[in-house]
């Protein structure tokens, strides 16, 4: 038998541990990119407060709030239609650990601290901060979060009016008593992208002035939700509606009464999603939600656009904050895993792979900074008009690039695990299918590069000023960094290109906008993050993998759109060839 056990070690020795978990610490103290950006950006004062706060939050994520979040996943929300007795009583149950996040996103004023404004333009990226290093560790609360800060963003826009104070009091409390989470009720079965032609939800006003909304809302996350906002058509007397855009206003209303009875609102089902499982997605009918209408009659969309580019941001912080944890986990696992003999980081190849995500979640991050730094200013009254347009343009630009950067870092990450990552108790397969939605909701990607386009139409040629401006100060602040030269020259040639393609557009053979606006948007983003890279790169302290980073990035195609224009992409022919290689004729 001692023989045998010599040859065939005993259980308990074969059940040495080969793949060790890979791990994170504090979120906060590991990212060095997020602190040497603070470093250099906020004032020391505000710095030094920010730090403390920072340093803290990271721990209570890493010690207290991750095994919530983990919680949350594998309890997800349960839909009660009726009680024992036959009642019906639409009943969303979530779990403990879900109400818990909801309290400590109050405590940790991740919406409030946007509204306090207590570091003035700098509480905004503060904020998206405190934000971008929960959103991996919130068990889905991300998303109600983003949409609560667009319903603040939206009320404050209107001027806070008194019959919304207490919704705004609620929204921006820190107190997890009061604190209220909002849905955004948009999309309808017959469109989400075509909101304007999509929207049937009638509102029929009543004798008190208030409205009673009917229709059927066939996406509502979060409807655990205290309140929402939501767009319906106003009916004249004779029970018509204006169809189209200009026939859509914008509603307040609260979910539930004080007795928790629904307000007029049936709940058909919870979505069967393939992600964000955490979170209740609900198609709703409202059947006279008692409403109140809360933009002028027909502003419905202009009114909502608020939220929109607020939780667009918040799309960009889940991508970016997504982007890091999958890499922070593939460094830990590299330094822990061993194949032929060595660790895995010592496998050049591997190494290889990591890095090349962690420049593109470098670029990420730093579009995400730029866009929450042009929000803190045009929040406080400090952005000079070229700013807000900057950040009108940004905000697409980026919801749209980091959406499709999430989703290619997360199947990519989760390659680095080897048949690990495929595992769900890992936890990994979470992240991946977290992100993929990324793309889809607050616009998917064509629909955001048509926004982009719209943004541009707006302007007269403003807005692309406003763009071009910001890189070329960006470049000259690289060019006085020897080491950054072929950068700067590889997007000084990207941009003569992007102006060539921008002054072919109007004319004979033009390509057309529409055709190319994808790739056009795909241009924008990596020019501007490639200045963005550099920018960082030639502080006086910046490091030499900041230098690395930023020649790499600008060593790829930094305008795709001027390349698909020489081929001839976007041509009417190239629209007729598009179709009949799809249908095949
Ligand atoms: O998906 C959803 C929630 C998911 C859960 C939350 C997650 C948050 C992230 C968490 C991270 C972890 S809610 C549903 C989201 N739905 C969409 O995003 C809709 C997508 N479709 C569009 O964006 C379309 O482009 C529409 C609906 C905006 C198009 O509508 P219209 O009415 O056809 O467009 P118009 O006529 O061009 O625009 C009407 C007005 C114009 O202003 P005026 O009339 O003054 O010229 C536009 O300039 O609205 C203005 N407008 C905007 N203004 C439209 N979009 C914008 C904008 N983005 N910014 C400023
Ligand atoms: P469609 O508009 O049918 O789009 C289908 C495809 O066509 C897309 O690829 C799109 O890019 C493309 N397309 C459409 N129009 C054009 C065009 N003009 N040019 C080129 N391409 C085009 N909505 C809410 O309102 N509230 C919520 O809380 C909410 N939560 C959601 C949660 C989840 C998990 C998901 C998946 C969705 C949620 N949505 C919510 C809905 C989401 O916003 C929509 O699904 C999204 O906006 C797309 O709309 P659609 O599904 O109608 O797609």
């Amino acid at each position: 038998v001692l023989e045998d056990l010599e040859m065939h070690p005993a259980r308990s020795e074969t059940e040495a541990l080969f793949h060790e978990q890979p791990e994170t610490g504090n979120q906060y103290l590991e990212d060095t990119l997020l602190r040497s950006y603070l470093k250099s950006h906020l004032p020391p004062k505000v710095l030094e407060e920010v730090h403390q706060d920072l340093e803290r939050f990271g721990n209570r994520l890493y010690t207290k709030i991750q095994p919530l979040s983990w919680e949350c996943e594998l309890n997800p929300p349960v839909f009660r239609q009726y009680d024992a007795w036959g009642q019906r009583v639409d009943h969303i149950y979530t779990c403990s650990a879900w109400r818990r996040m909801k309290e400590i996103s109050a405590e940790e004023g991740l919406v409030a601290e946007a509204y306090e404004r207590r570091y003035s333009n700098w509480s905004r990226l503060y904020q998206a901060v405190k934000l971008y290093l929960f959103s991996s560790s919130s068990g889905g609360f991300s998303c109600p979060l983003a949409m609560t800060d667009g319903a603040a963003k939206v009320i404050e826009s209107l001027g806070i009016p008194g019959s919304l104070k207490s919704a705004f009091d609620r929204l921006t409390s820190r107190d997890p008593q009061k604190f209220w989470t909002s849905g955004q009720w948009m999309t309808e079965r017959r469109g989400g992208s075509d909101v304007a032609n999509g929207t049937e939800t009638v509102a029929r006003e009543q004798a008190d002035g208030s409205y009673r909304l009917y229709g059927f809302k066939w996406f509502t996350s979060a409807a655990d939700s205290d309140m929402t906002l939501t767009l319906a058509r106003i009916a004249d007397a004779e029970g018509q509606c204006t169809q189209g855009s200009r026939g859509l206003s914008l509603f307040f209303l609260r979910v539930r009464d004080e007795e928790g009875k629904l307000n007029n609102i049936q709940v058909q089902r919870l979505k069967d999603k393939l992600g964000t499982r955490q979170m209740a997605t609900a198609e709703l009918w409202l059947q006279g939600a008692r409403a109140e209408l809360i933009s002028a009659e027909g502003r419905g969309v202009a009114a909502i656009s608020n939220m929109l580019n607020i939780t667009r941001i918040h799309n960009v912080i889940g991508a970016v904050a997504s982007m890091r944890r999958m890499i922070s986990l593939s460094r830990d696992y590299a330094r822990k895993r061993v194949a032929f003999g060595k660790l895995l980081k010592d496998h050049p190849l591997h190494m290889q792979t990591i890095a090349r995500m962690e420049v593109q979640v470098r670029g990420a991050f730093l579009l995400l900074m730029e866009i929450v730094r042009l929000l803190g200013l045009a929040e406080t009254n400090l952005a000079s008009e070229q700013e807000q347009l900057l950040l009108r343009l940004l905000v697409p630009v980026a919801k749209l690039y980091t959406g499709k950067q999430a989703s290619a870092v997360a199947v990519e990450a989760m390659e680095s695990f080897g048949g690990q990552g495929y595992m769900e108790d890992t936890g990994l397969p979470v992240i991946l299918r977290d992100s993929l939605v990324l793309s889809i909701w607050e616009g998917t990607t064509n629909i955001l590069s048509l926004d982009v386009l719209r943004s541009l139409a707006k302007s007269q040629g403003q807005v692309m000023a406003a763009f071009l401006s910001s890189v070329q100060k960006k470049l000259e602040l690289a060019s006085g960094t020897e080491e950054l030269s072929p950068a700067v020259q590889q997007t000084r040639e990207a941009i003569g290109r992007l102006q060539q393609f921008m002054a072919g557009v109007g004319s004979e053979q033009a390509p057309t906008m529409e055709l190319a606006a994808r790739d056009f948007s795909y241009s924008l983003a990596r020019i501007y993050t490639g200045a963005l890279l550099m920018e960082h790169a030639a502080r006086p302290d910046a490091s030499s993998t900041d230098v690395c980073a930023a020649l790499r990035w600008c060593n790829q195609e930094l305008c795709p759109v001027a390349v698909e224009s020489a081929r001839g992409s976007y041509g009417g022919g190239a629209a007729l060839q598009d179709s009949a290689l799809v249908f095949g004729s």
